[in-house]
């Protein structure tokens, strides 16, 4: 094993995942040990909800979710599975699952992909989270094609068959585009969030909708000045590299959270930003303890074994 990864291993254990973050309001018995104790799960906390920046449990408690996102499913199907799932929640205190379903990029859902096989990924995702007493995402993982409004039509469509599949579940949330670039503006993805939050606001009237933000899901700012206003339960993503995003990112985050805006990082890696080169555990460390500071959910990218640093 290369030591980078053994170190990425360490890392992962001693700051990112919710075992070592104790916090009472997501206790869920008194005498259960600190790992489990600390972390916030369906069954206790129920379904989620944003109040001002802060996502909240059903009892109005500060929550913050630490897991992490799956790679393709179209690539790496494998890691679907139950006992995977299981040995997350157990040994790695992950309270949360983000379903990766890439859109164009190859095997992609508005292209090439076997739509049936990767919605049947996505509902085994679903079930052995739910069973797990994990929260999960599933993520339209819009990417080459940069902006959402060109895919527009499927969106809607898969939204509201998720939304009327899992309208009776209490810990799915919806991530509508992964990470909108290119020429893509806040003013693009805004219009497409508008149009496709009603969509599963009719099946799903309070879940949790998370928003892409412009340049790889990190101008939150543009977001902060502009926010959509005619919904709840919404959250802006912010996507970090530590090895490539450092403190002027941190920065724009910070500035966000000062203006209120509720920020959810549903990506995020100690590599670079191609996912690969080495890792930064001070940068790491700092991003960490900010998101800490503020309960700032965040997802790790990615659960597969490809040979790549950002593979866990
Ligand atoms: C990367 C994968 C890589 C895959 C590539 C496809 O790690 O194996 O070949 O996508 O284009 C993101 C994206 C995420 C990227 C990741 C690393 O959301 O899909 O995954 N990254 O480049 N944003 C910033 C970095």
């Amino acid at each position: 094993m290369k030591s980078h990864v053994s170190l990425f291993l360490l890392f992962l254990l001693l700051a990112v995942f919710p075992a070592f973050h104790a916090d009472a309001s997501q206790s869920t018995d008194a005498d259960a040990p600190a790992s489990v104790k600390s972390i916030a799960c369906p069954s206790v906390n129920g379904a989620l909800h944003v109040d001002g920046r802060q996502l909240t449990d059903e009892h109005g408690n500060a929550v913050q979710l630490k897991g992490i996102s799956t790679h393709g499913l179209a690539w790496f199907p494998d890691y679907v599975n139950q006992k995977a799932f299981h040995q997350l929640r157990q040994e790695w205190n992950v309270n949360v699952i983000r379903l990766a379903m890439y859109t164009t990029e190859s095997g992609g859902y508005c292209t090439d992909g076997e739509q049936g096989h990767l919605k049947s990924l996505i509902d085994q995702g679903v079930s052995y989270a739910s069973s797990e007493d994990m929260y999960v995402i599933i993520d339209w993982h819009i990417l080459s094609d940069q902006d959402p409004n060109q895919y527009k039509e499927q969106a809607l469509a898969f939204f509201a068959e998720m939304s009327e599949k899992y309208a009776d579940h209490n810990n799915v949330l919806y991530e509508i585009c992964n990470e909108p670039n290119g020429s893509t503006t806040w003013n693009d993805v805004k219009s497409y969030a508008e149009q496709v939050i009603p969509v599963i606001r009719s099946n799903a009237p309070d879940a949790v909708i998370l928003v892409g933000t412009p340049n790889w899901s990190q101008y939150v700012d543009q977001a902060a000045a502009d926010p959509i206003t005619d919904y709840d339960n919404l959250m802006y993503t912010l996507h970090f590299y530590a090895a490539t995003h450092k403190e002027d990112l941190r920065n724009t985050l910070q500035t966000a959270l000062d203006q209120g805006l509720p920020v959810f990082v549903s990506e995020y890696s100690i590599c670079d930003a191609s996912g690969n080169g080495a890792l930064d555990i001070g940068q790491a460390d700092a991003w960490m303890q900010l998101l800490d500071q503020y309960q700032v959910s965040c997802v790790n990218w990615s659960l597969c074994n490809k040979r790549e640093s950002a593979a866990s």
